[in-house]
């Protein structure tokens, strides 16, 4: 018998579901790739995650009950900054910390009974993994897609590392030691990416089912465009190479600004000590350094000053601009706080509408001035190209084609991460470890963290090694990859998480690579993104694999869910967060507890520890049940969309299912003879079933359209108060009824595995809720009336019922002449023409 305790339900179904699947063998012969991103293991599951796994479990079930033979993984994106911060901290090992956070996690995975294929799972800093990071590093390193070159890291001068970005506070400070963080240039691992932007800005058009704004996003950061870099002569022993994308401005160049990072700057700097001081103290303000260098103007031959412009940056064209104060907000705010001279003169002259304005400059289209030469008077694109072509022939420009998008920095300074497999040797050079030694193993260490640069630096047992080539002493590498190489193709490991010989078995892969459905976080729209389509390419180009239907593209559909946030009280009057515990409901308002005269608002935002709004998944799911979690999660808003958690909200959810199990257990207890024949059914529960039949279609839509999961659940209490209905009032037979309600739960199944399977038992059957999607037979309408418009004279004016199937002229108009509103509209006057249709009746009357 039923008992409506949900917490016994899931505890009794966990438990079955635990020794045997429910699911069907894929029978359609089909595949379906579905994958949700792999968390980091912090210790917790937070409301994003449920959301997320939430979303592929309830793909993934439906796809199982449609006989697909579905592979939805899990694993941990295990290396990085938080297990080494908190082993510095506690002194404990970052192995065991992440180990425990694993546990910690699956069993919160147990809790929300998401289903994974656990025996494909994969650890990122188990070495049966990493050893094959680092054998791709190694591919690409003989593919010249891995190189080294110098780069600018943060170095803490008090405890002598290098510290990631996310170490430096917004003050520039270390979040250990407190020192101000100096830029230091060292030599640094890079992937080649720049060698695919054109690739992976192109291939975007054949992901279609990638939403616009990721797409967008990802074009923004490759970022190409096509320029001109023109070179010009100095008074010393070189040409300084600019980059434009307006050449006919050349005519208005008033200075050249150079970057920090320009040869000539460093060289400068290491000359003049108040360069090298204004270098080292502030790059964000607009203070600049003159020079003693003169530059000509190619084409006037004008002298004009060389200066360090802090807005002029390095990872953009030469790192060089030719300043046309004139025609551009920065050169002319540059030029004006640096006292540099510059002709008034316009370039490019505004249409004659507006008014030439010296005093500020002009970014617009328009004539070229008196001041061009044989240019004056033509339009500046047209100008632009010809004096672009007059530049090139006199041997003084070339025009280029740049990318936002730089190389790949791969190496880090930190213990926890993939040791880079090469070794240092002074006469080979960075040799590559042979592949038969990998794993380059990650030493068990528990308290490396002393002072100095990165942890394995310091182990002399690490460093000291001899060259694979010549066998002579040598240094092994110290650095340790960026996680993100770990988790740009996971998702090819997944596939044959266990082979030995190689990453991946490229025949194990075949079927089901590229991933059908992506699912994660809008955050990870940019890098995480880019680099598994950059190395899915390069892979492709090493021979590890190819797929020539989607371009070698690792994700066909890409899911982004929205974001969820939590409820966060606000006071009205100092606008300070308070904490649920400092906030009472006074009828519909709230109110800050300690001072009842200062009104609080209810507003949603991104969970966080500071907005005290975070809501524990685990502590609903206690409380509420898993099914009864999901169901709410998914009904509060569309996949994409913001999620609004509202836990009070969820009784809604709890409610509904408790009204269907009602219905299902009201429906088993009902004795009233079974009417099979539809014909004598009443026209009420022909409806039912039409709805049924109607919702049914919609939810296998909505699950294939994924964006619109909600939907199936506001249908499914739709139809569940469709039912109830008819059972209230007793107007549809037990079998109508049972058809409608075994519909409903199996539809459901993919959302709430537990309770569907409880009421799926219950209306009697042996078998699994997931051995199939329910079919029914579209109900054909033979309901005993009909309503049907009418129009007279053109005009919508009356209803009239009529037999069913009945489209006998006498009878609809006698039908017509008897509704109580005919009089008024046809009165006295004759009917001269009647047409019968079935949806419709058409009068013409004088
Ligand atoms: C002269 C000029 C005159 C420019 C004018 C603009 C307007 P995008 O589209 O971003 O490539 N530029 C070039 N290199 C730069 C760097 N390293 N840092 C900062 N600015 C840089 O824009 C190219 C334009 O940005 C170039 O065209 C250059 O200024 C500036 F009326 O050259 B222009
Ligand atoms: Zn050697």
């Amino acid at each position: 018998h039923f008992k409506q305790n949900f917490l016994d339900i899931e505890k009794k179904w966990k438990k079955k579901w635990a020794k045997q699947s429910p699911f069907p063998v894929g029978e359609s012969g089909e595949n379906k790739y579905i994958l949700s991103m792999f968390p980091y293991p912090s210790g917790s599951l937070h409301m994003g995650h449920v959301r997320v796994y939430t979303i592929s479990d309830t793909l993934s079930r439906y796809y199982r009950m449609k006989g697909f033979n579905v592979v939805h993984p899990m694993g941990w994106d295990a290396f990085g900054l938080p297990a080494e911060n908190a082993a510095i901290e506690h002194h404990i090992s970052p192995k065991s910390w992440t180990k425990s956070n694993i546990e910690k996690m699956k069993r919160q995975f147990e809790y929300m009974n998401v289903h994974f294929d656990w025996d494909r799972e994969i650890v990122t800093c188990d070495p049966a993994y990493y050893k094959w990071c680092q054998y791709l590093f190694i591919q690409l390193f003989k593919k010249g897609l891995a190189y080294q070159d110098d780069a600018l890291v943060n170095w803490d001068p008090v405890d002598c590392t290098v510290l990631a970005n996310e170490q430096v506070d917004s003050q520039g400070r270390s979040w250990r030691s407190g020192a101000v963080v100096e830029k230091k240039n060292l030599c640094q691992w890079f992937f080649k990416i720049s060698d695919y932007s054109e690739q992976l800005l192109n291939d975007l058009d054949h992901l279609r089912s990638w939403p616009e704004k990721v797409k967008k996003m990802q074009q923004n950061w490759i970022g190409k465009s096509k320029g001109l870099e023109i070179k010009f002569k100095t008074n010393q022993n070189y040409t300084i190479n600019i980059y434009t994308t307006r050449p006919e401005t050349v005519f208005g160049a008033a200075f050249i600004g150079l970057s920090k990072s320009h040869p000539l700057i460093q060289s400068e700097s290491q000359k003049d000590d108040t360069l090298g001081n204004i270098l080292k103290n502030d790059y964000s303000s607009n203070v600049g350094f003159k020079l003693p260098i003169i530059a000509y103007n190619p084409l006037t031959t004008t002298p004009i000053p060389v200066y360090y412009a802090p807005y002029v940056v390095d990872e953009h064209g030469t790192g060089a601009v030719m300043g046309v104060p004139m025609h551009d907000i920065r050169d002319f705010s540059f030029a004006t706080n640096n006292d540099i001279f510059w002709s008034p003169k316009h370039v490019v002259l505004p249409p004659k509408s507006e008014a030439v304005k010296h005093e500020s400059p002009y970014t617009g289209i328009g004539v070229m001035s008196e001041i061009c030469g044989e240019y004056k008077g033509m339009n500046n694109r047209e100008a632009a190209l010809k004096v672009s072509k007059a530049l090139q022939n006199l041997d003084t420009a070339q025009l280029v084609t740049k990318y936002r998008l730089r190389d790949w920095l791969v190496s880090r300074q930190r213990f926890w991460g993939t040791p880079i497999p090469i070794v240092h040797c002074d006469s080979c050079g960075a040799v590559p470890v042979p592949e038969h030694e990998l794993p380059v193993e990650l030493p068990e260490l528990t308290d490396i963290y002393g002072k100095g640069s990165s942890p394995l630096a310091n182990l002399e047992s690490w460093v000291k090694t001899d060259c694979p080539q010549c066998k002579q002493p040598a240094r092994r590498e110290t650095d340790t990859m960026d996680t993100f190489v770990d988790s740009s193709w996971y998702f090819f490991r997944f596939l044959d998480p266990k082979n030995e010989n190689l990453p991946f078995d490229p025949k194990k892969i075949e079927n089901d690579m590229p991933v059908d459905i992506y699912i994660g976080g809008i955050e990870h729209s940019i890098l995480h993104l880019l680099y598994s389509r950059f190395l899915a390419k390069a892979m492709k180009d090493i021979g590890l694999w190819k797929n020539d239907n989607l371009k070698n593209e690792p994700f066909t559909r890409l899911i982004t869910q929205g974001m969820v946030h939590g409820p966060t009280y606000v006071s009205q009057s100092t606008g300070r967060i308070l904490k649920p515990d400092q906030v009472e409901k006074i009828s519909d308002n709230f109110v800050n507890t300690a001072n009842p005269d200062d009104k609080v608002d209810l507003c949603y935002f991104k969970m966080s520890k500071s907005k005290h709004n975070g809501v524990d998944p685990v502590n609903t799911i206690l409380r509420w049940g898993s099914d009864v979690t999901r169901a709410h999660l998914l009904f509060s808003a569309p996949v994409d969309g913001v999620l609004q958690w509202d836990s009070t909200g969820i009784v809604g959810a709890e409610r509904w299912l408790l009204r269907l199990a009602t219905c299902v257990q009201n429906i088993q207890q009902m004795t009233q003879t079974d009417v099979s024949n539809l014909s004598n059914m009443n026209d009420k529960t022909l409806e039912l079933l039409e709805q049924t039949h109607g919702y049914m279609n919609a939810c296998a839509k909505n699950y294939e359209n994924i964006f619109s999961l909600n939907l199936i659940i506001s249908d499914s209490m739709k139809l569940t108060n469709a039912i109830h209905n008819c059972l209230k009032d007793n107007s549809a037979p037990r079998s109508a009824l049972k058809t409608s309600v075994e519909v409903l739960v199996q539809c459901i199944a993919p959302v709430v595995p537990c309770i569907s399977s409880e009421l799926w038992n219950c209306l009697g059957h042996k078998d699994s809720v997931y051995k199939s999607w329910p079919s029914m037979q579209k109900p054909v309408i033979t309901k005993k009336t009909v309503s049907i418009p009418v129009q007279i004279n053109g005009k919508w004016r009356l209803q009239v019922h009529v037999p069913n199937n009945c489209l006998d002229e006498k009878l609809v108009m006698k039908a017509v002449l008897a509704h109580p509103n005919a009089h008024q509209w046809i009165g006295d006057k004759k009917v001269v023409r009647t047409i019968v249709k079935p949806k419709v009746v058409s009068l013409v009357v004088k």
